[in-house]
């Protein structure tokens, strides 16, 4: 599964918008910049809003979201059926530099220039980095925890590890609500990490909570749930500095494991039990995310996403003279030379997310049909 989810058939489109994710795919695989990925994926949801099929440069360029190389891309499709530089790419990741940029940048925290000047410097093999790379402690982890953080969560084991945060978390406050979010709540199949809102009724500011999810993270921590912290990398970042977002990994306790009791022992003939052998205790990404109820509207925008979804959301709103982030939507936000704020504006709505899909003038988007 892709992020063509919600892509009809149907749409005049659909061809282009699949080579171009292919595209995208392709680059992400190869551990390329980021934005390449996000460029080409960032077309693709344009051309999904498209009613009529797109076929030249000129028809592409216009439209929002599409930048030079994509509208290239559009219109060589639209006239061959196809990318050379598809082709090109898959033969490059038979290049075994090209996989072993890969290898790299799948280490946690590892991005494509890291991986290339470890490559520059000799480094061939996992072993390699080990032993001779100087690592930042979210990249060692990322190493040792190699294979655990390269698995997909299965959608049932998301639901396993929410559950449990959801129990510790009422323990210290019965009154605190955990809403899952990411891909879990565009009703992904398997998820990359696991990303939990948490809110209270009653809060308008995160330093409400901020005590809450200490007690959660240390309580959680003793018990062996969540195994480690990692370091907020920049880019990534919601923190308004008081603390309200927390990276880390955690692993299921057996006692969780989906599926009933009776599964833990072997049946009658010896054979353990088939579904309990698919479980095993791997390291999970976990982003836990405080908010107060007051901006729990945006913040469950923001953190379900995708990533794409989000960007033309805030687009949208720019477009309006108003502003979409993770807190609210405002208005009459002043913008000087190049679209710089001036101003923060007046809040609009953060509270409820079908109200800012109302104020932005767009109809409303289950989380399912916010794959771009
Ligand atoms: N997000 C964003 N921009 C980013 C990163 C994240 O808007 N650069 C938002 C949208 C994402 C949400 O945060 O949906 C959660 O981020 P994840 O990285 O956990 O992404 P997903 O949950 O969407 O996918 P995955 O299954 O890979 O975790
Ligand atoms: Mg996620
Ligand atoms: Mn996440």
């Amino acid at each position: 599964k892709g992020g063509l989810r919600g892509v009809e058939s149907k749409n005049p489109n659909a061809e282009t918008i699949n080579v171009l994710l292919e595209l995208a795919d392709q680059y992400a695989k190869m551990g390329s910049e980021p934005w390449r990925t996000t460029a080409y994926r960032n077309a693709a949801g344009a051309l999904k809003q498209q009613s009529v099929k797109i076929l030249t440069f000129a028809q592409a360029i216009a439209i929002n979201n599409i930048g030079e190389s994509s509208a290239e891309k559009i219109e060589e499709i639209a006239k061959t059926g196809r990318v050379q530089k598809l082709q090109n790419l898959q033969n490059l990741l038979n290049d075994p530099m090209i996989k072993l940029r890969g290898l790299f940048t799948n280490i946690y925290g590892v991005g494509p220039n890291q991986a290339d000047r470890w490559i520059r410097q000799g480094y061939r093999t996992l072993d390699d980095i080990q032993e001779k790379a100087h690592l930042t402690a979210n990249q060692r982890i990322g190493l040792e925890r190699y294979d655990d953080l390269n698995t997909r969560i299965p959608r049932k084991e998301v639901e396993a590890l929410g559950a449990h945060v959801v129990r510790a978390a009422r323990a210290i406050d019965r009154d605190v609500q955990l809403i899952i979010g990411g891909s879990y709540r565009r009703g992904a199949d398997s998820s990359g990490d696991i990303d939990i809102i948490i809110t209270r009724q009653g809060t308008s500011s995160t330093s409400q909570l901020v005590g809450f999810l200490d007690e959660l993270v240390s309580k959680l921590t003793d018990e062996g749930f969540l195994t480690v912290a990692l370091a907020a990398h920049s880019k990534n970042r919601v923190d308004d500095g008081h603390g309200s977002k927390w990276h880390g990994c955690c692993v299921l306790p057996k006692d969780d494991y989906p599926g009933d009791a009776s599964a833990e022992v072997d049946d009658n003939d010896g054979n353990v039990n088939k579904n309990k052998e698919e479980w095993h205790p791997l390291w999970r990404r976990i982003d836990l995310l405080l908010v107060p109820e007051s901006q729990l509207g945006a913040a469950l925008i923001y953190f379900t996403g995708n990533d794409i979804f989000n960007r033309s959301m805030r687009l949208l709103a720019q477009k309006k003279g108003m502003r979409l982030n993770q807190r609210g939507l405002y208005k009459d936000v002043l913008r000087g030379k190049g679209n710089v704020k001036i101003t923060e504006g007046e809040l609009v709505e953060g509270e409820d997310e079908r109200k800012i899909f109302r104020h932005l003038g767009v109809h409303w988007r289950e989380p399912h049909e916010r794959w771009c």
